[in-house]
């Protein structure tokens, strides 16, 4: 398993291939399966039963050598799969940064979504190849694949600004996202028969 580089080194390149978006020089690798996201579906029953079925992976998360570190930019590349449970569709487990800094995400492949929520405000805002997300300091962020196949996308944020997951758990994010019969649905966090919009 590649690891992160050690501070300091010199200037690089990395290598994208379009095709696999893989990163060359790669470090760590990380996979969420549906069972890493038990409790935060809207309908936890469901989620069960998919886990106990295939347990299928969810997304992952490919990082580049340079790591989260004071001073350092690390980049990762997160590849969310197609999928719902109960119309709701596949998305990251959210964190927000607990040393307020902003984020950039690079749309990939794929059609998603990038939500947003500041504990009162939630934005989502749609994503696909060649569309920059900004997420601003202070703002939770979950991924959201609204589409049929991969979406995938490149993140690059401030090496020391930490991820709290903790936060969401408490929080929520304000909104869920769901497959409608017309399209897609932004329904409330607490109460997913409650349509946004
Ligand atoms: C890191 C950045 C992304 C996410 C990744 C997975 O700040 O926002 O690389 O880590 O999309 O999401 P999560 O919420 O499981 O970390
Ligand atoms: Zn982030």
């Amino acid at each position: 398993m590649p690891d992160f580089a050690i501070p300091p080194f010199q200037p690089f390149a990395i290598e994208l291939d379009r095709g696999s978006l893989a990163l060359a020089p790669t470090g760590p690798l990380l996979t969420r399966r549906l069972s890493d996201l038990e409790g935060l579906f809207a309908d936890p029953a469901a989620c069960e039963a998919a886990v106990e079925h295939d347990d299928e992976v969810v997304y992952t998360v490919a990082s580049s050598t340079v790591p989260e570190t004071a001073g350092e930019l690390p980049q990762s590349i997160t590849r969310i799969r197609p999928g719902r449970v109960s119309g709701e569709f596949y998305f990251t487990k959210g964190h927000v940064h607990p040393v307020a800094e902003g984020e950039i995400y690079l749309g990939l492949e794929g059609e998603g979504g990038l939500l947003l929520y500041d504990g009162s405000q939630v934005i989502f805002l749609p994503m696909a190849p060649d569309r920059i997300g900004y997420i601003p300091p202070g703002w939770a962020h979950r991924s959201v694949n609204t589409g049929d196949s991969d979406y995938s996308f490149l993140a690059v944020y401030p090496g020391a600004a930490g991820h709290d997951y903790d936060w969401v758990l408490e929080h929520g994010f304000g909104a869920r996202v769901f497959a409608g019969d017309a399209g897609l649905e932004l329904r409330s966090y607490t109460d997913p028969g409650s349509r946004i919009r």
